[in-house]
């Protein structure tokens, strides 16, 4: 096969067609936080499962890192336009949180909640079949604080607000019910794919 060289900023096809529209390539990973990095201990962590206002099962920091590991490497989109490839992340699948916990999904919507304050709504189909994970090391790695740890959600189909760093739990709720982003004008769902970047794209 005849080289042709890099002819400017172009991509291989193979890696272009990874990159949702709008979107640049990043080899870098950049920190995008609403506020501070809380200092969360992990002696002062835990994770709580709620159905609506009530927790239906709580595990330590211990307890959690005893639960089934998997692996998810992937591309992450970012709504400011940048995309990672093969991120490497290692964690529990949302689906093993809830066979642990023997719940079977109570309504169609999860709010996920972290220890900043923030939130971010994802529908419950999103979370599972091997989807998302609670992420508790990156690149072989715990998680650096900036980037979320101790633990952070994995949701990468959706654009990475999504992936709520910090997080100290998920809640079922009876609606589709808008976090901290997507009360701020991010839309509610947020498929790179169909750059549903903001409410009232389509
Ligand atoms: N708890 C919490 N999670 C959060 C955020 C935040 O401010 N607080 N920012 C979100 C946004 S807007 C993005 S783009 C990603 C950035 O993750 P990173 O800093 O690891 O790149 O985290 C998301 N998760
Ligand atoms: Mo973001």
């Amino acid at each position: 096969m005849a080289t042709r060289g890099f002819e400017g900023r172009r991509q291989a096809p193979e890696i272009a067609e990874r990159i949702p529209p709008g979107q640049y390539l990043t080899q870098d990973f950049p920190v995008l936080s609403a506020g501070p990095t809380p200092t969360v201990a992990p002696e002062d962590w835990s994770f709580t499962l709620k159905v609506g206002p009530k927790p239906v099962a709580k595990w330590s920091w211990a307890e959690f890192n005893a639960l089934p590991l998997s692996k998810m490497t992937r591309d992450i989109h970012c709504v400011t336009k940048w995309s990672k490839l093969n991120t490497a992340w290692e964690g529990v699948l949302i689906d093993d949180i809830l066979a642990e916990a023997g719940l079977a999904p109570p309504t169609a919507f999860l709010l996920a909640h972290s220890f900043d304050g923030y939130s971010t709504n994802v529908p419950a189909e999103d979370l599972l079949t091997g989807k998302a994970m609670v992420a508790l090391r990156y690149d072989g790695k715990p998680i650096p604080p900036d980037h979320g740890g101790p633990a952070r959600l994995l949701v990468p189909h959706l654009y990475f607000w999504k992936s709520a760093k910090w997080l100290s739990g998920l809640q079922f709720t009876q609606q589709d019910t808008l976090g901290f982003w997507e009360l701020r004008g991010y839309h509610a769902y947020g498929d790179p794919w169909r750059e549903q970047r903001y409410a009232g794209d389509a």
